[in-house]
């Protein structure tokens, strides 16, 4: 992939600052951006089992990319409550052909969704250029393998773990706290080697929080500016959403664009999501208004 010049999709970097080199691709950050979520589970449905979901992922993994997505998150353990967690193995399996693929097809750079070093290092290696990571680098070796790697990472705020997380979530002062933690990420990133500008804060929308905890962080995301990493957040179909809505998660779209709003309004840089189109078309209106 070429470096950015002073084209539409990629401002000079020196003008901005903003744009990360990801293993050869390149994360514009210098305007609100859509992270398109790729999930791969297998297909327990069909008969196709493995080269099945594999050739399901790379069409979702392309459809994305058309649909205007900065970054692709891939994915292959949930980390949803309650999910039961993958072997090492499993999610090797499931991520590493398709990060090989997708990393040779398309233009835009791969993240690889996982807290396991030994998943982000082959991941990395396979082709994708940023970690994220919900655990925020705390697994033994996490952070000396991140630093080792040289990509960006994206530190999430959990409360617990993806098991229990959601049976009591309890704060004193939800947007405090969270700051608090990530300041704390921050600065071990940066004490193991890994360059302060190249640190993505996530407050962790649906991790270890009450509907009344996640809505007010989105309340409340302009604070985490003083943080000065640029902000991801992740809202797309989440429970909370279907919680005030009353909707099944088929039905969240239009409170995820609402959420989605107010964040990038409040200054989030990245929007993690299921549905890219829409999104993007959301950050094109806001960005319309903006230059006027
Ligand atoms: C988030 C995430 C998930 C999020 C970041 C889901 C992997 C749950 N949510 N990563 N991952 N932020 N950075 O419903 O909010 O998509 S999985």
């Amino acid at each position: 992939m070429a470096p950015p010049a002073s084209t539409d999709r990629f401002p000079a970097v020196s003008s901005t600052g903003r744009v990360w080199e990801c293993q050869g691709k390149y994360l514009d950050l210098s305007r609100p951006g859509v992270m398109g979520i790729l999930n791969i589970t297998p297909d327990s449905f069909s008969d196709g089992g493995f080269f099945l979901s594999a050739q399901k992922a790379l069409d979702q993994g392309r459809r994305l990319a058309e649909e205007g997505a900065a970054i692709i998150d891939v994915g292959g353990e949930s980390t949803r409550p309650g999910a039961r967690p993958v072997s090492v193995e499993e999610e090797l399996d499931r991520v590493i052909p398709v990060i090989e693929t997708l990393a040779r097809e398309l233009p835009i750079p791969l993240s690889i969704d996982s807290s396991k070093p030994a998943v982000m290092a082959a991941a990395v290696r396979a082709g994708a250029g940023l970690i994220n990571d919900v655990n925020a680098l705390r697994a033994d070796e996490a952070l000396a393998v991140a630093a080792e790697l040289q990509v960006p990472v994206c530190l999430m705020h959990m409360q617990g773990e993806p098991r229990t997380m959601q049976h009591n979530p309890s704060y004193v002062d939800v947007v405090d706290e969270v700051g608090q933690f990530l300041a704390g990420r921050i600065a071990a990133c940066v004490a193991a080697g890994i360059d302060r500008q190249r640190i993505l804060i996530d407050p962790g929308f649906g991790f270890g929080k009450t509907p009344r905890h996640n809505l007010t962080l989105i309340k409340h995301l302009a604070d985490f500016a003083d943080l000065e990493c640029p902000i991801l957040v992740g809202v797309s179909r989440k429970s909370t959403i279907g919680a005030i809505l009353d909707r099944p998660v088929e039905q969240r779209l239009a409170g995820s664009l609402a959420l989605t709003t107010l964040a990038v309004v409040q200054g989030a840089a990245l929007v993690r999501t299921h549905d890219v189109a829409a999104t993007v078309d959301v950050l094109r209106m806001l960005r319309a208004v903006e230059d006027v």
